[in-house]
């Protein structure tokens, strides 16, 4: 099936659901036959980024090394997805830079705190609470909340399907040729 490349980035808290939602929107696009390939902590921070921490500094260069590669992969025709907390503006400004603007979709998962905090799926919220972790988004350093993201969807006010609709719909209409 024919289909132009794209970065569907999705941005915001630990626990937000952002994998989640990554997840589900892939297995719908690949089902469409659509060429896929997911980003996230788990293959880029034990790999690639390895050697980063959570420093303003070292999300930056996290980020950047995550924009340069899925540009690699937009080279090849793939449309990518990327789960990743991005709290910065200009980083993820970079990352549509360095692909440009027309390969880039910003999906903004917009849960509130109280919830991702409530799910603490790693108990790392209360451990940012009690100061164990220093760096944590949210907690003790900032999220830089998106001012025109092309989406912005709350896992609390919709359910899986019906965000895995809206996306795949809005991209559908963008990659379709
Ligand atoms: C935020 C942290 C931190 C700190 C570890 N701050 O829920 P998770 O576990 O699976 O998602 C979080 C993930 C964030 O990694 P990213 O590469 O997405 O971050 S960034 O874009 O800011 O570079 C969380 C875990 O790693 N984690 N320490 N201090 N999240």
């Amino acid at each position: 099936k024919n289909h132009a490349p794209l970065l569907i980035w999705f941005t915001g808290l630990s626990g937000s659901g952002k994998s989640t939602v990554a997840n589900a929107v892939e297995q719908t696009l690949f089902n469409k036959g659509i060429h896929t390939y997911l980003l996230d902590g788990d293959n880029v921070r034990k790999g690639i980024c390895s050697n980063l921490s959570f420093s303003t500094e070292d999300r930056s260069e996290n980020i950047r090394r995550i924009g340069e590669v899925a540009n690699l992969m937009l080279d090849a025709g793939l449309v990518v997805l990327a789960s990743f907390v991005s709290p910065y503006r200009e980083d993820r400004e970079n990352v549509k830079a360095i692909v440009g603007n027309t390969n880039f979709v910003e999906v903004f998962v917009n849960t509130p705190i109280e919830e991702c905090e409530r799910r603490d799926v790693k108990g790392l919220y209360k451990m940012a609470r009690k100061g164990e972790i220093t760096n944590f988004t949210g907690v003790n350093a900032p999220y830089e909340l998106p001012l025109s993201a092309d989406i912005e969807i709350d896992t609390t006010q919709l359910d899986l399907e019906t965000i895995v609709v809206l996306i795949v719909k809005n991209i559908l209409g963008k990659i379709e040729r």
